[in-house]
């Protein structure tokens, strides 16, 4: 054997080890509420050479720990059994039997009385929560604690007003309702008294979108063949909609890459008010479409959260678009098979008659899903045989996001628990989510990990069975390249897999090659996907030159010749015109519908 397989076969049955010491500790040690369960010595010595956030972050760390010993429940057998259910890191024993709040916000809860507001703040910020003097804003979700109903069966509108009062008491700020679910900032102390509400399912992280981040695809398409042919007006207007994270740029544009000042509308959804609070991909996505067709007036909408989306497609819909783009996608906000909420929102742009298109996502290269592997019977799961991490190489100041989600049919309401774990070299365990999985509505079969990392190092993901009826097909998304094992396939994110929308997966504009990164289908209940494909690696200014990578560009390739077409050829709907492409779109290797390219790369050829 080679020494390095030696050594990976050390480190992890130290990690296997450390990972039920803590359990054991845990379960059997609470008298042992001052000493560190996890090794210290190390991590001291670490420490010296980090900076002061890092120190800070350790004595969070240290503060969780006292949390984790100061619920230990009564001693019992050290066991992975489900009555020994480990660590669930943050809620103190009096809090448990609630269980609905995700670990993320218990910890911040916790933190904030231990610790004061400084202390949460920063532990907010590093975990990707959006806080603001002492609120933190939540998703919560209402209903009836009816097992094997989804959230959905098991609420109504009596239901949700009983939690909106709920909230209005505790003094949280609501600021958007869509079906049972309610975004609202929650005073942080206030968190674990909703958690007991009887109408209250869950509080987690508000679902949100991310962009596909990072034209020579006006010619590959053909766009510039349409160069002599006049541009008609029949319905007193060709409008076009983006959907985006943020426009930044877009004023600087205007009359030249976008459309002039009459006839480019924007509007911000978002609970910050901003159009340019990030980067310039909503403003290089509306410069492609403009360089496909310019009659039109564009609507720039910026948006994070569902409740902004839903929103947001009201607008459009208000506004009579014909064709919607979004170049965005999400991971553990749905299971990824055509149902959620995310694709509720989002199909109700095509049920008025407006082509809605996305991007396939950018993930192929950053994804894993396979059936749960446990031959040496120790809860972990091994990723190959001897190989209980998928490790990756991350730098400080990272974000890093680890997503997972499992059970996909019954995603919404899932008996089958996993928990999910993220360790450094030294087996110290960095963060976990540790949701509840018991088959009650709200309990969703994902767990998700987000962190700004204090140092650089190795790190591994680890998951753990807590409770399962047997093996379980699960996946896990990273934010960043570089996972140890990778499957591309059933890599589309959401709402790519809805089935009235429209997904786009990029192929370079120089060759036709799909992108390795651009993200495989089928969608988890087995439909091809993404519909079809775009060129990417484009010029824009916002971007420069050949530097607008992803499916991000390839989506509004498609929505641009939709324009095209509408305003061209005199058609009364985008969804007219979008039935003229379909038949004209460019099949790319391998022959015939695929899960890479679709049906194949848009074209508008003529003749039409
Ligand atoms: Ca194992
Ligand atoms: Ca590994
Ligand atoms: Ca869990
Ligand atoms: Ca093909």
């Amino acid at each position: 054997m080679e020494p390095t397989e030696q050594r990976q076969g050390t480190r992890l049955r130290i990690r296997s080890s450390t990972v039920l010491m803590a359990a054991l500790l845990l379960v059997n040690l609470p008298s042992a509420a001052n000493s560190s369960p996890v090794p210290a010595a190390g991590q001291e010595q670490q420490s010296q050479q980090r900076d002061p956030e890092t120190r800070l972050r350790n004595e969070i760390r240290e503060s969780e720990q006292d949390d984790e010993q100061a619920s230990a429940p009564a001693p019992q057998q050290p066991s992975f059994a489900p009555s020994n259910y480990p660590a669930r890191a943050f809620s103190p024993p009096a809090r448990r039997s609630g269980q609905k709040l995700d670990t993320s916000l218990a910890g911040l809860a916790n933190i904030r009385t231990s610790r004061g507001d400084s202390v949460a703040a920063l532990f907010a910020s590093q975990r990707g929560l959006r806080w603001r003097d002492g609120d933190v804003f939540v998703r919560v979700d209402a209903g009836l604690a009816i097992a094997g109903r989804t959230l959905a069966a098991a609420s109504s509108r009596l239901i949700v007003d009983e939690v909106l009062a709920d909230l209005n008491q505790a003094g949280a700020h609501v600021r958007h309702v869509f079906g049972p679910h309610i975004e609202a900032w929650v005073p942080v102390e206030e968190l674990f008294a909703l958690e007991l509400r009887p109408s209250v399912r869950g509080i987690h992280r508000p679902w949100k979108m991310r962009s596909a981040a990072t034209s020579e695809g006006v010619e590959v398409i053909g766009a510039d063949r349409w160069d002599g042919v006049r541009f008609r007006d029949p319905t007193g207007g060709l409008r076009v909609g983006v959907i985006d994270l943020s426009f930044k740029g877009w004023e600087n544009l205007r009359g030249v890459d976008l459309p002039p000042e009459d006839r480019l509308m924007t509007r911000s959804f978002r609970d910050d008010g901003e159009l340019e609070i990030d980067d310039e991909h909503g403003t290089a996505v509306a410069e492609i479409i403009y360089d496909i067709e310019q009659g039109m007036t564009l609507y720039l909408a910026a948006v994070e959260t569902f409740g902004e989306i839903n929103e947001a497609i009201t607008y459009m819909i208000d506004n009579d678009v014909d064709v919607i783009n979004m170049s965005l996608g999400c991971v553990g906000c749905a299971p990824g098979n055509g149902e959620g909420v995310a694709i509720e929102i989002v199909e109700r742009a095509p049920q008025a008659g407006i082509p809605f298109v996305t991007s396939a996502g950018n993930e192929a290269r950053k994804h894993w899903i396979g059936g749960f592997v446990d031959s040496d019977g120790d809860g972990l799961h091994e990723f190959a045989p001897g190989d209980e991490s998928n490790s990756f190489d991350a730098v400080q100041g990272d974000e890093i996001v680890v997503v997972m989600n499992w059970d996909f049919p019954n995603w919404f309401a899932s008996t089958q628990d996993y928990d999910l774990l993220l360790l450094d070299s030294q087996d110290n365990i960095v963060d976990q989510s540790r949701n509840r999985q018991a088959g009650f509505p709200s309990q969703e079969a994902v767990e998700e990990i987000v962190i700004t990392l204090p140092f650089t190092d190795t790190f591994h993901v680890v998951v753990q069975d807590i409770q399962t009826s047997g093996p379980q097909v699960f996946e896990i998304f990273l934010n960043q390249d570089g996972l140890e094992h990778l499957v591309a396939e059933q890599s589309i994110t959401v709402p790519a897999d809805g089935r009235q929308v429209v997904a786009v997966g990029a192929a370079h504009w120089s060759n036709d090659v799909p992108q390795a990164f651009s993200s495989r289908g089928p969608t988890k209940d087995g439909r091809m996907k993404p519909d079809m494909a775009g060129p990417d690696g484009v010029s824009t200014v916002s971007f420069g030159p050949l530097g607008f990578f992803g499916t991000s560009a390839a989506a509004p390739h498609v929505v641009g010749a939709v324009a095209l077409l509408r305003g061209r050829l005199g058609l009364v709907t985008g969804a007219d015109a979008f039935q003229l492409l379909m038949p004209r779109l460019v099949d790319l290797p391998p022959a015939g519908a695929d899960n890479t390219s679709g049906h194949g790369r848009v074209s508008l050829i003529p003749p039409f």
